[in-house]
């Protein structure tokens, strides 16, 4: 049946609508069968993902809970309060705000209300683990400060203290950044906290890759070791949507006022209500399930690390059991470099990215790639099933086993673990396409 206003061209328009779903349900069918190991990634709740087709993705809400600018927010209202409780509760803090969208978003309204333009903020390299929103070519760049390098201890995979003590005091920044892409260990946020008092700069945690764990219990706890702000996007090892936050423990009420104004009207107009919504029941199943899930993600990842490390990857921190959180680090410039690794395990249904580590020289040529276990874990994945992984690693990296065949052996490990687990709705498909409408359009 063709709807209003439609012309001679409808039909063509209808296929190209058909070819975009095609190749949405292609995507979810070949996750099904994958083994997916981006460590940035994870998979909703089905009662979260339900309210990302709700009314309320139709809708505006700018301003606050009760001080909107819009009329008919009532129940965002009420949404957005439990949502703000919830955060408040899970990190045991006293100022939440869920409006940025992201978490480079959450960084943007972070740097809008802690630093001006010209200021000096510490962080990490990229080349040892940063994410991009410290870059000149990323929010840093965006508002005009500069960046002070932490010195990084490459054997531990974490900031250096007793050199980053010295280059804070020489340098006095405003303030100081911690928070990795590439996040093995805690970072020392307590062990520096008071030579940033003595210099006079604010503690920041970027915690979007850690937030699941800290929630659960099972990382450092940055908001009560020196950090006034923890920025994080929700939809890493906190298995929300992609959404972001902010979150802080000061009783500076001069810091909190410029968050929420760093947030709204600084970096978001509206803040993606549907989202939102669906990280209050995020936070919720991560009340009730995060910590079992937290624990696991991390065994697995530490299984992972040691599996490989027996098959003679080069697995980054061997001493230290490779990580304390849900990624690990492997080297693989004998096996042909990040670039061809990552390509090669995706040709065969192993999804992981390329990764620069700590003393590659070229931006160009990532010297490794990162693993992940987040998605794996919310699956119900355990220990058994990372020695599997690493097996499959193993055939096709070192073995000379074929793509295809380790992608058929891949999808076989895979086969009972398609249910998302660790939320309410347990068992759901965890890769179902919501086909809502059924038929091709006409
Ligand atoms: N790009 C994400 C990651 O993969 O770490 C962070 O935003």
């Amino acid at each position: 049946m063709t709807g209003e206003g439609a012309d001679e061209s409808t039909a063509d328009w209808a296929a190209t609508v058909e070819r975009v779903r095609d190749a949405v349900r292609r995507h979810s069918a070949r996750f099904e069968h994958a083994i997916p190991l981006i460590a940035s990634e994870n998979l909703l709740s089905p009662y979260a993902k339900e309210l990302l087709v709700s009314d309320f993705h139709s809708r505006y809400a700018e301003g606050l809970p009760g001080e909107r600018y819009y009329e008919g927010n009532e129940q965002v209202d009420e949404v957005e309060r439990i949502c703000l409780d919830l955060a408040k509760r899970l990190f045991r803090c006293s100022f939440a705000d869920v409006r940025p969208i992201s978490g480079t978003v959450a960084n943007m309204a972070v740097l809008k209300a802690l630093a001006d333009p010209g200021d000096l903020v510490g962080t990490c390299r990229l080349a040892d683990g940063a994410h991009i929103s410290s870059a000149a070519f990323g929010a840093f760049g965006l508002r005009g400060v500069k960046p002070v390098y932490y010195a990084w201890d490459d054997a531990r995979m974490t900031i250096d203290v007793p050199r980053t003590r010295e280059i804070l005091r020489a340098v006095r920044p405003k303030l100081c950044l911690f928070g990795l892409s590439l996040f093995l260990f805690p970072l020392p946020v307590r062990e520096l906290a008071p030579t940033l008092e003595e210099v006079g700069a604010r503690g920041w945690y970027d915690g979007a890759h850690v937030l699941g764990l800290i929630a659960g219990g099972e990382f450092q706890d940055p908001l009560h070791e020196g950090c006034v702000v923890l920025s994080a996007s929700t939809h890493k090892t906190l298995p929300g949507p992609q959404h972001g936050i902010l979150l802080g423990q000061t009783d500076d009420a001069e810091v909190t006022k410029r968050l929420t104004s760093g947030a709204f009207p600084g970096v978001t107009s509206n803040h993606h209500l549907h989202a939102m919504a669906a990280l209050a029941v995020s936070l919720a199943e991560h009340l009730a399930f995060g910590r079992a899930y937290a624990r696991q993600v991390i065994a697995n990842a530490r299984a992972l690390g040691q599996a490989l490390h027996e098959r003679g990857f080069d697995v980054l921190a061997p001493d230290l059991g490779f990580t304390r959180s849900h990624t690990i680090a492997v080297r693989v410039v004998r096996e042909g470099g990040g670039e061809a690794v990552a390509k090669r395990l995706a040709d065969a249904g192993i999804i992981a990215n390329k990764n620069l580590l700590p003393g590659d020289t070229s931006p160009r040529h990532p010297g490794g790639v990162r693993l992940g276990t987040p998605e794996v874990t919310r699956v119900g994945m355990r220990e058994k099933e990372m020695a599997g992984i690493a097996e499959l690693m193993d055939d096709l990296l070192h073995r000379g086993r074929s793509p295809a065949e380790v992608a058929r052996a891949a999808a076989e490990l895979k086969a009972p673990f398609r249910g998302v687990q660790y939320c309410f709705g347990a068992g759901e498909a965890a890769y179902r396409y919501y086909d809502l409408v059924g038929h091709p359009p006409s």
